[in-house]
């Protein structure tokens, strides 16, 4: 695969979000990698229109290596909802205003349901400070909506997402458990060999 960069060209890596919780992912995910791993900078702001995950992921990606003229790194993800025809999905950021708060619209909702499947979404992309997008991925990760938020660990609707197989909320089995299975590991993982590429590592 010739990316058209030159080799060794970037060493640092922009993770283009604004969640926290996702950048200490990457940062932990990227932990092997000899690379400096950054956030975007606060001053950048980016609508997110699409319809698709991977639409926004491109959106997020592009804008940031632009606006920082480093590599960057995207993830649009979230969860969907069976029994509410796919919801959140793309706006589970949107969904309300707060983790809290999200938690609680999404439990209030499914309460008269007893369809509660679910899967975590999550679609990555690399994008150069030209705005061509380099790697695209998508993972996900299927589960239930528990009845009650269960468990420490994580952020946003971790508390209430049971993993299928071994029945734990993401929020009970801390990161180096939800690493192996979750939605942006999966998808990571298919990036991991396009990324390494990139940076010559
Ligand atoms: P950026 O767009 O700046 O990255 P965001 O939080 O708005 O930040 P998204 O638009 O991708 O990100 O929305 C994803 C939503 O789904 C958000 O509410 C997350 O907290 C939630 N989410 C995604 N992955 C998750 C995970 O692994 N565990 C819990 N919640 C997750």
């Amino acid at each position: 695969m010739n990316l058209g960069l030159k080799k060794n060209s970037f060493r640092t890596l922009v993770i283009a979000s604004t969640n926290e919780g996702k950048v200490q992912e990457f940062k932990k995910l990227l932990s092997s990698f000899p690379l400096l791993v950054v956030g975007q900078p606060d001053t950048l702001e980016v609508e997110e229109t699409g319809k698709r995950f991977i639409d926004n992921a491109r959106l997020k990606a592009i804008a940031a290596a632009r606006y920082t003229g480093e590599i960057a790194l995207a993830d649009d993800s979230g969860l969907c909802v069976e029994a509410l025809g796919g919801a959140p999905g793309v706006y589970s950021s949107r969904y309300a205003n707060t983790d809290r708060e999200r938690i609680s619209r999404l439990l209030n909702q499914l309460k008269n349901f007893s369809n509660r499947s679910a899967f975590f979404s999550a679609a990555l992309c690399v994008a150069s400070p030209d705005g061509k997008v380099l790697l695209e991925v998508e993972g996900r990760c299927d589960g239930v909506i528990a009845n009650e938020v269960r468990g420490n660990d994580g952020f946003g609707y971790d508390p209430i997402f049971e993993e299928k197989d071994t029945g734990l909320t993401f929020s009970e089995m801390g990161f180096n458990q939800k690493q192996k299975i979750s939605h942006r590991s999966l998808a990571f993982q298919a990036l991991m060999p396009g990324l390494k590429k990139i940076f010559n590592c």
